[in-house]
């Protein structure tokens, strides 16, 4: 997979150097390009932005510059990814299709942002561009945005995880629930205890354990998940400690409500 970074702050992303994200590249997996928005540009002072036309404070980047350097960046059959803070809230399933994409390019916006028109421009264009907030918060661009997108979609093309097995039960999977909590040696440490069934070996309790554990988390943490679950993907006892904490099928019987 081909991932290209386009910022005015080319050092922000240096940490891909590191970890699995750096050991992917080492290993040809992943071939990741970090690019100077300015090298773009052909003024004296390397401009990449301007007055906000309506007023209003701050700045904002410029579309011709952002224009010749994508035109140049982007390949046929890329997704452009654009990081704002007023994207759609960036979750598992979009690391998901952003995984299975040829070439993921990234355009780190600083100041207010990047002319509306590029996003447009680019959609006119039939490229797939996704405009993605990694949370209800701000932060000062895209840098850090984009280093979050990309670990979360690195670790999803094959051959990037050891373990492939590790991905299968893990938080935000296709469970929709929140993974169980994990314990390892010392069987006892400040003054606690493993729970005894984890130690019994009885591979179908230690499996209603973690269920049980994930819904109650889950309930506790997270009702929105609770509340998008599938009841058809519930069993008998799913369904009565989700009541025990509350949770009842629908009307409909689609989805859950508080009871
Ligand atoms: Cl993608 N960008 C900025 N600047 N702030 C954010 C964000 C993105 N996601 C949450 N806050």
């Amino acid at each position: 997979m081909r991932v290209d970074v386009v910022s005015i702050f080319p050092d922000y992303l240096s940490v891909l150097d590191l970890s699995l994200v750096g050991k992917a590249r080492q290993r040809g997996l992943l071939d990741l390009r970090v690019h100077d928005l300015r090298d773009w540009t052909t003024d004296r002072h390397r401009t990449v932005d301007d007055t906000p036309f309506g007023g209003g404070a701050g700045m904002v980047m410029r579309p011709d510059v952002w224009g010749v350097a994508l035109d140049d960046v982007l390949e046929p059959g890329a997704q452009l990814v654009v990081p704002t803070p007023s994207g759609e809230v960036f979750t598992q399933r979009h690391a998901e299709e952003m995984a299975t994409a040829e070439q993921l390019v990234f355009a780190c916006g600083r100041y207010e942002g990047i002319d509306a028109r590029v996003a447009e421009h680019y959609r006119d264009a039939g490229v797939t561009v996704r405009e993605l907030s990694i949370g209800d918060y701000v932060l000062n661009g895209g840098e850090v945005a984009s280093l979050v997108m990309i670990e979360a979609v690195a670790r999803l093309v094959p051959g990037m995880v050891g373990n492939p097995e590790s991905l299968v039960e893990e938080s935000h999977g296709a469970a929709g629930l929140l993974e169980y909590p994990v314990y390892t040696k010392p069987p006892s440490w400040a003054d606690l205890e493993i729970p005894e069934v984890l130690l019994s070996g009885h591979h179908a309790r230690i499996e209603r354990w973690r269920r049980d554990r994930a819904l109650e988390r889950t309930a506790e943490r997270r009702p929105d998940m609770i509340a998008a679950l599938d009841v058809a993907t519930l069993d008998k006892q799913d369904l009565a400690l989700l009541a025990e904490l509350g949770w009842v099928p629908g009307e409909d019987g689609a989805g859950l409500v508080r009871a």
